[in-house]
């Protein structure tokens, strides 16, 4: 059976927002990232804006001199989220087969929904009830896998209803240039250029062997998504998969005492939120940065699942000694994660005293924590911290949370 795959995507989100909220601002160039005089890119552009050159991610400066006489604002974030879950609330009156992409995207499977209509059909509905209720205009894909739909609803920008009906992908994306395609980034985009490929039927075309060649298990994907192929179905959020903590330093560092004590500190943020989730990991990553943006990850994976900040800060901390002792470089940011996620099936008769006695203490860290903040308590390591965040009251502000799923 042919699947019927819808992506919605809102039209310049945080701009229609804020015309929402100031309906004089319509019509108008408007730029969503702050003032132009202050550092930062450009979130969000009107259609007018766009119609100079202004982009999301440029900076603002040369947003600002492309189009001087834009409106420039620097956004209301709640606002923008709380509209998020009203779209969000539409949406999956439409089909409880719906996986959200951020906050203004999302697909919908509307597989076995042609009792409501076909999903032109719906696709103009939840249009209709998008406008209706939220005063906002969505861009709507239609068409068997999401790439194609995502590509679709893209290309009909603005106010956009595009269907691409089965057995038609490939002809639908052939004649559009390859950095259409999700995947493609800058790099690929010149590097398939290069090679004298422009459009995605080019690509299409190429020998899989080749492709691989050249670009990988990435280019592959790529290449599958070029034919049309997309197997990959459309996943209500569920639990979290995997739980990080990063940071990057305000300097480049290369001071291991610190290094270890930032890690002990994101291991104990990682275990503490393993916990509050009743969640126990097998495998711990360490993320590095180092100052001339090389990144890399290295993992290690046990039969014993855990959730003690002990045994995650063991483990990473053994990954970061293995890294450091290969490459000697400044670090500019350090991040641990746990994934490899199960629930909490501890047998207790197998717990020897110690890790017991150690269960019982991260609880009760935890508690204390939860009651007077994270840093109302600190193991002997991060005590180290205490010089770099001096004065430091709450949470050291060094952390940025990442769930992803
Ligand atoms: P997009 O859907 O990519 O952009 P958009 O909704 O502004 O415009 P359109 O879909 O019509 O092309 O992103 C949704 C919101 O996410 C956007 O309004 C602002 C935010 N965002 C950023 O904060 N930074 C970014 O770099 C991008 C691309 C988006
Ligand atoms: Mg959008």
């Amino acid at each position: 059976m042919v699947g019927h795959i819808l992506h919605i995507d809102l039209d310049a989100f945080f701009v229609s927002v804020e015309q929402v909220l100031a309906p004089e601002l319509r019509g108008k160039s408007v730029v969503v990232g702050g003032r132009p005089e202050r550092r930062g890119v450009v979130a969000s552009a009107s259609y007018e804006a766009r119609a100079f050159g202004v982009r999301a991610g440029m900076p603002l400066a040369k947003a600002y001199r492309l189009c001087p006489q834009a409106i420039f604002l620097q956004g209301s974030f709640p606002w923008y989220r709380d509209v998020s879950a009203r779209f969000m609330t539409i949406l999956a009156d439409f089909s409880p087969c719906m996986e959200p992409v951020g906050l203004d995207e999302a697909y919908l499977d509307v597989t076995g929904c042609e009792f409501y209509g076909s999903p032109r059909q719906l696709a103009l509905n939840i249009k209709e009830r998008v406008r209706r209720e939220l005063d906002l205009i969505a861009s709507v894909g239609a068409a068997s896998c999401k790439v194609v739909a995502k590509i679709a609803s893209d290309l009909g920008k603005p106010n956009g209803l595009v269907e691409v009906a089965p057995g038609q992908e490939k002809a639908f994306l052939s004649p559009l240039p390859v950095a259409r395609l999700p995947g493609v980034g800058r790099k690929t985009e010149q590097a398939l250029r290069a090679t004298g490929i422009d459009t995605i039927g080019q690509l299409a075309a190429l020998p899989p062997e080749s492709v691989k060649s050249r670009f990988g298990v990435a280019g592959m994907m790529i290449h599958h998504y070029a034919n049309g192929i997309d197997n990959r179905k459309v996943e209500p959020p569920g639990e979290a998969k995997s739980i990080s903590r990063e940071t990057t330093f305000a300097q480049d560092t290369s001071d291991c005492g610190l290094l270890q004590a930032i890690l002990r500190y994101l291991s104990e943020r990682v275990g503490a939120e393993l916990r509050r989730q009743n969640k126990q990991a097998r495998s711990i990553t360490l993320k590095l940065r180092y100052a001339d943006f090389e990144t890399i990850t290295r993992s290690l994976s046990s039969k014993e699942a855990t959730d003690a900040d002990e045994s995650i800060f063991a483990g990473a901390a053994r990954l970061l000694d293995q890294a450091l002792a290969r490459r000697r470089k400044a670090v500019r940011l350090l991040g641990v994660g746990v994934s490899n996620l199960g629930g909490d099936g501890k047998q207790l008769y197998l717990l020897d005293c110690m890790s017991r006695r150690s269960e019982h203490l991260d609880k009760a860290i935890d508690r204390i924590r939860s009651k007077y903040g994270f840093t109302s308590i600190q193991t002997g390591r991060t005590l180290a911290l205490k010089d770099v965040f001096p004065g430091d009251k709450g949470d050291y502000t060094l952390e940025t949370p990442s769930l992803s799923r």
